[in-house]
């Protein structure tokens, strides 16, 4: 009888442990992923401190944002080519119409050294099916992002996009 009971108790306390484990481990959790009190974003885990991340999404011939308002500051664009050739994602802060970006001469690109833009960041030779990502602090204002793979802006590759 006795040999029984401690034999039965066993399992119990082992069973309590663990879901205390589970518990405290669901607890440690729990700040980060419940703590963006934050307007839009759902601050995604991307790890130490506020900060929004956008996802960008590149195909042919078109550029993809999972947001196009973003709060002010720390901004991680996560950028994934669901293309099948090659592209590259730069962010430029300007005023101009997301489609009448500066071109440079003779060539099928927008002329990133224009004064016109200030360019925030790029990744590039994002190879299909590949993701790259980078941070930038953005303050308030109109964006827009392209791809600058010659003939691919011209082709479609370019998006707004407001900081607020
Ligand atoms: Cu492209």
């Amino acid at each position: 009888m006795n040999i029984r009971m401690a034999v039965l108790r066993r399992p119990v306390a082992a069973g309590s442990a663990l879901l205390l484990a589970v518990a405290l481990a669901a607890c440690s959790q729990g700040p980060g992923a419940s703590s963006p009190a934050a307007t839009s974003g759902t601050g995604s885990s991307a790890g130490a401190g506020a900060g929004t991340t956008v996802n960008a999404t590149l195909t042919e011939f078109k550029v993809e944002l999972d947001k196009t308002q973003v709060p002010a500051g720390t901004v991680t664009f996560q950028v994934t080519n669901n293309g099948t050739i090659v592209h590259e994602f730069v962010v430029f802060k300007t005023d101009d119409a997301p489609d009448a970006l500066p071109t440079a001469s003779e060539e099928s690109e927008v002329n990133e050294d224009d004064p016109s833009l200030t360019s925030m960041g790029e990744v590039e030779d994002v190879d299909p099916g590949a993701s790259k990502s980078f941070t930038a602090d953005l303050e308030p204002g109109k964006y827009v992002a392209i791809c600058n793979v010659e003939g691919h802006y011209m082709a479609g590759m370019h998006v707004p996009f407001t900081v607020q």
